[in-house]
């Protein structure tokens, strides 16, 4: 079984910021799930001189991409535009996604967040907004596409307490005041 416990970042909290872009499409139509994967610029990883030119935020979300282990955090995110700009709990994985190993699409590590929370609309191309708070358990491989979607669900279920419990003050982070 697998077992979950917040352990909060050593850069506590981690406040990431970026653009929404496509994942591989599997969140909602083959998990049940919709993710929202936050653009990397992986371009500028070996390049100084690109890296210079990167806003603070790409420059940020880059560097925790590379630093943070793979796994599953808990985060409370923002999507900061369109109707919808409320701040809602995340289960968010950092990783390759190992269960889709095989998958061509599979190159880089990546950010991708759950929101707990329906939206009536996409939000592709829209900014979104992340404070990370800790991590919750390792990345796996799990047996079945159905172990998978039972473990993500947990992680779902995990992260609403987590939050709820002593955590709720960084919903008013004055990141989330702030746009784009
Ligand atoms: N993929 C894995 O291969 N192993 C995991 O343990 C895993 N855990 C996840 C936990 C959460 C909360 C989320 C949102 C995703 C997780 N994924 C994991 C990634 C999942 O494979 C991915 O969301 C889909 O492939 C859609 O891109
Ligand atoms: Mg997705």
């Amino acid at each position: 079984t697998t077992t979950r416990k917040l352990k909060l970042l050593e850069s506590f909290p981690a406040r990431l910021g970026g653009k929404v872009v496509h994942g591989f499409g599997r969140g909602s139509s083959q998990l049940g799930f919709p993710t929202a994967n936050m653009e990397i610029r992986w371009d500028a990883a070996g390049d100084e001189e690109k890296r210079k030119e990167l806003d603070g935020l790409s420059g940020e979300v880059l560097d925790f991409a590379e630093k943070t282990p793979c796994g599953i955090y808990a985060a409370w995110g923002r999507v900061c535009e369109g109707p919808d700009q409320g701040v809602y709990k995340v289960a968010m994985s950092v990783g390759w996604n190992p269960h889709f190993e095989g998958d061509e699409a599979v190159k880089n590590k990546t950010i991708e967040a759950w929101i707990l929370h329906d939206y009536d609309e996409n939000f592709y191309g829209a900014h979104l907004r992340l404070v990370v708070l800790g991590h919750v358990r390792d990345e796996a491989k799990f047996e079945s596409l159905e172990q998978l979607i039972e473990e993500i669900r947990k992680d779902g279920e995990f992260c609403e307490g987590a939050l709820e419990e002593g955590y709720r003050q960084y919903r008013d982070d004055a990141f989330f005041s702030l746009n784009t």
